[in-house]
């Protein structure tokens, strides 16, 4: 550690410095330089596509080009001084994320790939060592498909069987039916904080709450929601809690998977490889400590980096402001949308989500409509979202979706809205 100071205090001081007061929507874009660019001559971006990925700060960008070009080198090997300094800054990044999320110790951060590998790890590695043939996990219908696939390689792999928590028509979990399944002594309840369809918010906190009741452990899927409102671990008392980078800010590239300390401590590796082993014979090893245990080989140390800016970043503006800010953008994307002829809007009113609206409109294909829009600058998404099973369940074979986050402006609503009604024109 250089000069003393460790990580925890060097990043509690940055959070200090940073700390700013207010919500400042010209000032927030002006900190994102993709946002002043034209996608053809004379039309601006309009960038509605967040819960795919977010855009990134100038922050982010310049620590992550700093660190190559100042503190380049592997990380937790060499002792000479950017060896020092790029372990300084990787661990830093993992501090952050801790503060970030209220988990009591930087160990409980383990460095993955994104929240589709956080959710893999835990599936081959809690879930291959305590789920036993017929041993139940309940998922939702409204799950992303990495919250969903790994858990059916597992029931391939190991015989589990799986539940499903059902979408009520409003697009909320349906709690009875909840209630219901976890009679059945399930040993594992894994769900999305958020939607990504419908922008529906899970009561995560009720969900973990009587899981535990029955003693099952929870694993929430929180690529939604920790970049978009605060998320506290310890307040939620949740297992494992996985999500991305590149929604919040950060680079792709780098995810986490947060968890308990116990349950960390007791589950095998995930990968093998350098770094992961405390003492290697020539036919078996000893495992390192967490979270050193789960991260093989060399990781993502200029993303780390990025995130931990991020985490900073997002810190400095509150992450009460920015879900606050969220609020009423979708309040009014909502309001705007219902207002033209054909269109539906998936999922419960804006009360009960994030910034997330799925719709539909008349006839037209999401595709076309995206495609039709792009020509104005704006970018949505189009498609099943990663999220079959539930388009499944509402019988529809893709939606059109537009999702904000903090740098969107009512006025990028209003422009949305004139170019479904050149949609309709066009192709109604
Ligand atoms: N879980 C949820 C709820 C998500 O929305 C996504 C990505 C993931 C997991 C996976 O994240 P990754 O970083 O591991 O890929 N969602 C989306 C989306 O809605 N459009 O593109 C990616």
């Amino acid at each position: 550690m250089k000069g003393g100071v460790t990580p925890a205090l060097f990043s509690l001081l940055e959070a200090i410095i940073n700390a700013q007061n207010g919500f400042n929507i010209a000032k927030v874009r002006a900190d994102f330089p993709i946002l002043t660019r034209e996608t053809r001559p004379g039309v601006p971006l309009i960038y509605l596509d967040s819960a795919a990925s977010s855009q990134k700060p100038n922050v982010v960008i310049e620590s992550m080009n700093d660190f190559y070009r100042k503190s380049n080198a592997n990380i937790h090997r060499g002792i000479h001084t950017l060896a020092e300094e790029a372990t300084f800054a990787y661990e830093n990044a993992r501090h952050k994320v801790a503060r970030f999320i209220g988990a009591d110790m930087h160990r409980q951060i383990i460095f993955t790939r994104n929240a589709t590998e956080s959710i893999n790890l835990v599936a081959q590695t809690w879930g291959r060592q305590n789920l036993q043939p017929g041993d139940i996990v309940i998922l939702t219908e409204m799950e992303h498909h990495a919250n969903l696939i790994p858990w059916q390689m597992l029931a391939e792999q190991a015989g589990i069987r799986l539940e499903f928590i059902e979408v009520t028509p409003e697009g909320l979990l349906d709690l009875d039916n909840y209630e219901h399944l976890l009679t059945l002594q399930p040993r594992l309840v894994c769900f999305t904080h958020m939607s990504n369809v419908l922008g529906t918010i899970t009561p995560a906190r009720e969900i973990i709450r009587m899981a535990h009741a029955v003693g099952a452990l929870t694993l929430v899927d929180a690529a939604q929601s920790v970049p978009h409102f605060p998320v506290d671990v310890k307040d939620l008392d949740v297992d494992f809690l996985a999500f991305s980078s590149h929604k919040m800010c950060g680079p792709t590239g780098i995810g986490v998977l947060y968890g308990k300390k116990d349950l960390l401590e007791q589950m095998p590796p995930f990968m093998g490889g350098g770094d992961m082993i405390k003492r290697v014979y020539l036919r078996s090893f000893v495992p390192n400590e967490i979270p050193y245990k789960f991260e093989a080989g060399t990781p993502a140390i200029a993303e780390a980096v990025g995130l931990g800016t991020a985490v900073d970043y997002l810190t400095s503006i509150g992450m009460e402001s920015i879900a606050e800010h969220e609020r009423e953008l979708i309040s009014y994307a909502l309001e705007r949308l219902e207002e033209v002829p054909g269109v539906i809007v998936h999922g419960p009113s804006a009360e009960k989500k994030g910034g997330v609206a799925a719709f539909s409109l008349d006839n037209i294909h999401p595709h076309d409509i995206s495609q039709i829009i792009d020509q104005d600058g704006i970018a949505i998404r189009a498609g099943h979202h990663c999220a079959m099973p539930l388009h499944d369940k509402l019988k529809l074979p893709a939606t059109a979706r537009a999702s904000f986050y903090l740098y969107n402006t009512p006025e990028e609503i209003d422009k949305l809205i004139l170019a479904l009604y050149k949609v309709k024109k066009i192709l109604g």
